[in-house]
């Protein structure tokens, strides 16, 4: 006869309530690691860890896929467990909120960990909610192990004994409130989890007002803040087309998350420089009032990071991508298109023919104004039917290459093929 698993064995063999605490655990530590994780991948700060990130990333989904595991092994045991907190109305309400979360992270998890193969429209819902679900279950957690420890069930012990027999305890100022609010019927415990639950409130309050601002503002990023602490110092500022200013495209529709691999780097006219080399019949270098001097458009794009945010709407003003290889003249070898950003570390690669597409922009002004140091300006490329890892900000150099350069986050996992499901090209 075959031997059983042991994990068979467990399944079908370990007593239910046994199995309903393990289950308990499992999922405590898994939330724990998957916040942390998740924590770090929304900080943008964490991005300049660079590699590190797309290792995060995996570990992430790979804990969520763990935890899909952990809630399929619970719902055998759900209906059961459901009828046993019959008279407990809050533990009803606790698992009816922990699952509708877990089914809600899950859900939005898998979107968006297959967002490739969906509408990005459906991914930036996806990527508010999974958010979403975070700002609220996360403090949930922590105030729902918090009001189930041992201290706090000591507490609720200790209200038990003091109903017997007169405790003598020290009168300090804490204890003096408590005295209060009992007299007022507020029990210790009640008090310590409301206590606990404000000092929460006070600590990520702030930060999700912040959050929902931004996510509820379609009214696009606000430049002029950004701008405000500009540290690019880039003299003569460019003068926009009357298509750009007032945009034609209304104003950008969302909001952009600043990503940088690198410290944010500033630039100054005295000594920026743009220049494409390579396989070119003649080489290029602009200085920044040059730069300015070439023929700008406008073009409406929508802008979709592959990590689900769009930005729509964009006007965008700057040099056709294709203008600037006319004027360098493609050898004939030349097959790929490398890009250099100023900040020394990242770079893409577009085939020659990707590079030549009529919406593939070197730009320099967003919505009528210079784009700011934290959209990649003074100069950034622009590809807006690839996911905007292709979209290299703070653009200073090109060069025409024969063989395939693989970019910063296509070394790191990132698909090299980049098209945007529903991009005219797919
Ligand atoms: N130099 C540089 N360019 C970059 C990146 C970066 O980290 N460094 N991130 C890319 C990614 S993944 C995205 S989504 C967009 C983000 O643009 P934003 O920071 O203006 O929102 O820039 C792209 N270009
Ligand atoms: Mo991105």
């Amino acid at each position: 006869m075959k031997e059983r698993k042991p994990w068979i064995e467990w399944l079908s063999g370990v007593a239910y309530g046994k199995k309903l605490k393990k289950l308990h655990s499992w999922n405590a530590w898994l939330l724990l690691f998957l916040t942390v994780t998740g924590i770090l991948l929304f900080v943008p700060s964490v991005r300049e860890l660079g590699e590190g990130r797309a290792w995060l990333k995996q570990a992430h989904i790979w804990l969520g896929v763990i935890s899909i595991i952990v809630l399929v092994l619970y719902l055998p045991l759900l209906s059961k467990h459901w009828k046993q907190l019959r008279a407990k109305t809050s533990q009803r309400l606790n698992l009816g909120l922990v699952l509708f979360l877990l089914v809600g992270w899950i859900v939005t998890g898998i979107m968006l960990w297959q967002l490739r193969s969906l509408p990005p429209g459906w991914t930036n819902v996806a990527l508010i909610l999974h958010d979403l679900f975070t700002w609220v279950g996360a403090p949930y957690a922590v105030y729902h192990s918090i009001s189930r420890s041992r201290w706090m069930k000591a507490a609720r012990a200790k209200k038990a004994s003091a109903a017997g027999a007169e405790v003598v305890e020290e009168r300090t100022a804490a204890g003096r409130v408590i005295d209060m609010l009992q007299k007022a019927k507020v029990s210790r415990s009640a008090f310590l989890r409301m206590t606990v639950g404000a000092l929460l409130l006070l600590c990520v309050g702030p930060s999700f007002y912040r959050w929902m601002k931004g996510v509820s503002d379609t009214g696009g990023t606000d430049l002029s803040l950004i701008r405000g602490e500009d540290g690019n110092h880039m003299d003569p500022p460019p003068v926009a087309l009357p298509e750009s200013n007032p945009p034609v495209g209304g104003g950008g529709k969302g909001q952009f998350r600043i990503y940088t691999v690198t410290d944010i780097p500033s630039f100054s006219s005295d000594n920026w420089k743009f220049a494409i080399s390579g396989l070119v019949e003649k080489e290029q270098v602009w200085d920044w009032k040059q730069f300015l001097d070439l023929k700008r458009k406008v073009q409406v794009s929508d802008f979709h990071c592959v990590t689900g945010w769009s930005v729509y709407k964009n006007t965008w003003e700057g040099i056709p991508l294709s203008e600037l290889l006319k004027l360098a003249q493609v050898k004939p070898q030349a097959k790929f298109v490398k890009f250099y950003s100023g900040d020394k570390v990242y770079t893409d690669c577009l085939s020659l023919e990707q590079a030549k597409m009529d919406d593939v922009m070197v730009a320099v002004m967003i919505d009528g104004k210079p784009i700011p140091q934290d959209l990649g300006g003074p100069v950034r490329l622009v590809v807006p039917q690839m996911y905007a890892y292709k979209s290299v900000k703070w653009l200073q150099a090109i060069e025409l290459i024969d063989k395939e350069h693989i970019g910063y986050w296509e070394l790191r996992g990132y698909d090299n093929d980049a098209w945007v499901p529903g991009s005219r090209r797919t």
